[in-house]
């Protein structure tokens, strides 16, 4: 067998089993995204390889099988699917395509309707008379499962059309949805009973539309957009009433008048770049509504010239849904690299082959800690499914085991620290495992850039890149031969000039005369972040008042408000430990204070004891599991900094700090538009 034939025959099985739980088992097992872009993979196969499809290969049928439980019924008049483009070339190649086929020269601009593509459920509607006779899902597109009973809840689909002499019969099709916040709530009551939670608003659409008692939809609150008219062909409308449609946006026009809800979100698009800057205006847009949509829908305006244009095999070329950047996508994992942070912590990243998401190509993504890892069972070689939402930083989600490689070894953290060599260390309790040699390279090098960063020392020129070669070739073994460092050995480094190594040695003389809580901050203490650091350097007007509180009188730092035993405890273990002492000695010696200037005391007195902290009236919910701290540790930090900490998720609240597993808090925290922040964003806050 060649590996293409493998390959087809894997992703058939797979595609197949997806629709068969999505559609007849309603218990989806594939996110969209994953089922999208391995049907596009099989796709791509059977294009280059005909000879690889088969009939039973999902590419050859439209849609699922109709489910046991209702009758089922066939399509007046069928309904058809939508082709997709996933990037602006492919949309542009639709166009030429759609030119060519009406006959016109390439690039004529013809009028096009955009509409956002809702991500519900598609329904037939069937009207006789004016009245609502019959309501079906969309099943295989022939036919579909006859649900009126359960359409008739609906508030928003009319059961008899607003129109005075109504022809004998209506076709309308569009989406049935559960906004966002609808769908919170019964995810919500679902989690407080113990029932299975719906993965997302179209699910719980999906299994809404066929729960056997209509009394239950009708509790769902679902809603519909109306966006497709068929008509008798002969039918004209009476005096009086709106004329009949001859382009898609008359006919939405027909559809409100006649009592349906259309989406205002529709636009006439006069040509391809009007079509370009819908969809980039809706991008951004679409997160402020209150109901998913997960691309445009573009299409001909003029019917009749949809008709001249016909169909494929299954879709309109007249119509094209511009499908947004996938938030989520499988990928094969090439290999598991480990990162060393400047706390010793090792963090599991996957490196995978690059896969686009949310607008960037990904090819790295966490895996957090060691338990995270054991979860997720990974293999090498494995199929993974990534995630990266906005600003969040991409995770691995899942693996698929059904994709495994024969034989594949379990993945699972080195024993030795892949840096340095020594022995790593997991203490009981703790998320993280780390490497406890405090002259590895890797520490070094994240506490030099914590040294120089923005909130500490605030030293620029001196990157990440530098602070690498710095490292490697040994010319800085602590924090304090930075400042030992002359410009001509700076400007024989790669990528340094002469002006830049002077200027870096200047910035470096300077950043002496920072403030000591910035000091205190850049030491990289456990838990003393900045909020701490200034409290800290507040209390303790320098390192050596700092150490014998810390290490004789505990209680004088948990004194301090929002300062915890677990900080008093990390400052003891901190002073500790020799190479934290050669450090305090080092930089004493280059010519760091390590204590409060007259100009900090004066600015403390000036700031007044009575300034509000910095996050003084936010109330934060949070969520999931933290990579690095426990709950109760960015509970305890919150409300050292002014918050507070609350259960439950309601527009009052400031933010959502959402980890791995986040629930039904972070779905209910995205219906009502509030904040959601990673554990760096927190630390961010925490860090004014
Ligand atoms: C939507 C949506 C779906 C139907 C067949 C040809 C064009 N999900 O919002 N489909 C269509 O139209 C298709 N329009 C929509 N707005």
């Amino acid at each position: 067998m060649s590996s293409g034939q493998a390959r087809a025959e894997e992703l058939r099985r797979l595609l197949n089993r997806a629709a068969h739980a999505y559609y007849v088992l309603d218990a989806p097992e594939m996110e969209d995204a994953v089922y999208d872009r391995l049907y596009r993979e099989l796709l791509e196969l059977e294009t280059a390889q005909p000879e690889l499809i088969t009939s039973d290969s999902p590419t050859q049928r439209v849609g699922g099988a109709p489910a046991d439980g209702f009758q089922s019924v066939e399509h007046r008049i069928g309904l058809l699917s939508l082709d997709n483009a996933f990037s602006l070339e492919e949309l542009e190649a639709w166009y030429a395509r759609l030119l060519k086929v009406l006959d016109r020269e390439p690039g004529t601009p013809l009028a096009m309707v955009g509409e956002l593509k809702i991500d519900g459920n598609a329904l037939a509607l069937s009207y006789e008379h004016g009245l609502l006779v019959r309501a079906a899902t969309r099943g295989d597109g022939e036919r579909g499962e006859e649900i009126t009973a359960n359409v008739r809840t609906i508030r928003t689909v009319p059961k008899r059309l607003l129109i005075q002499h109504p022809p004998a019969w209506v076709e309308v099709r569009g989406e049935a949805l559960i906004p966002d916040a609808t769908f919170a709530a019964i995810n919500a009551e679902r989690e407080a009973r113990g029932e299975a939670l719906f993965a997302n608003p179209r699910n719980a659409c999906a299994g809404t539309l066929r729960q056997l008692d209509p009394r239950v939809v009708a509790a769902r609150g679902l809603d519909f957009f109306a966006y497709t008219l068929h008509l008798p062909e002969d039918w004209q409308p009476g005096p009086d009433e709106p004329p009949r449609p001859t382009t898609q946006a008359e006919a939405l026009e027909w559809l409100q008048a006649a009592g349906f809800k259309v989406n205002p979100n529709r636009q006439l698009l006069p040509d391809l770049a009007a079509v370009e800057a819908f969809f980039s205006r809706w991008d951004t847009g679409r997160r402020q509504l209150a109901y998913a949509t997960d691309g445009v829908v573009v299409k001909l305006n003029d019917l009749r010239l949809q008709d001249t244009a016909g169909f494929t095999q299954k879709a309109p070329r007249w119509a094209i849904a511009l499908k947004y950047a996938a938030e989520e996508a499988p990928s094969k994992l090439l290999r598991l690299a480990c990162q060393v942070g400047r706390t010793g912590a090792v963090t599991p990243v996957a490196e995978f082959e690059p896969v686009p998401l949310a607008g960037t190509s990904v090819s790295r993504a966490t895996l957090h800690n060691a338990d995270r890892l054991a979860e997720l069972d990974l293999h090498a070689g494995d199929t993974i499914v990534v995630r990266k939402a906005g600003e969040i930083i991409p995770e691995v989600v899942r693996v698929l085991p059904d994709l495994r490689p024969a034989g594949a070894t379990r993945l699972e953290l080195p024993r030795v620290c892949p840096e340095c060599g020594s022995g790593l260390v997991r203490e009981e309790g703790e998320a993280a495992t780390r490497c406890v040699n405090s002259s590895c390279p890797a520490i070094l090098r994240g506490a030099l850039r914590h040294w120089v960063s923005k909130g500490a020392l605030d030293v620029d020129g001196l990157g990440a890149k530098l602070i690498e070669q710095l490292v490697d070739k040994r010319h800085v073994k602590s924090i304090a031969d930075l400042y030992g460092l002359d410009a001509v050995l700076l400007a024989s480094l790669e990528r340094m000039g002469a002006k830049s190594a002077e200027n870096l040695v200047t910035a470096l003389a300077a950043s002496k005369a920072q403030p000591w809580h910035r000091q205190l901050y850049g030491l990289g203490i456990h838990h003393v972040g900045e909020v701490n650091a200034k409290a800290l350097a507040k209390a303790f007007a320098s390192i050596e008042a700092l150490e014998s509180a810390a290490r004789e009188t505990p209680e004088w730092i948990t004194g301090i408000h929002g300062i915890g035993m677990e900080i008093a405890q990390s400052l003891q273990q901190w002073f500790a430990t020799p190479a934290n002492q050669q450090l305090l000695e080092g930089l004493k010696k280059v010519g760091f204070s390590l204590a409060a200037s007259p100009e900090d005391l004066a600015a403390a007195d000036a700031a007044g004891a009575d300034a509000a902290p910095p996050l003084a009236g936010q109330t934060f919910v949070l969520t999931g599991t933290l990579p690095n701290l426990s709950r109760s540790q960015a509970q305890a930090l919150i409300e050292a900094a002014g918050g507070k900490v609350s259960g439950s998720v309601s527009k009052k609240t400031s933010y959502v700090v959402a980890g791995a597993e986040a629930g039904s808090k972070l779905s209910k925290a995205e219906a009502l538009g509030v904040a959601v922040l990673d554990e760096a964003g927190l630390q961010e806050l925490l860090e004014p």
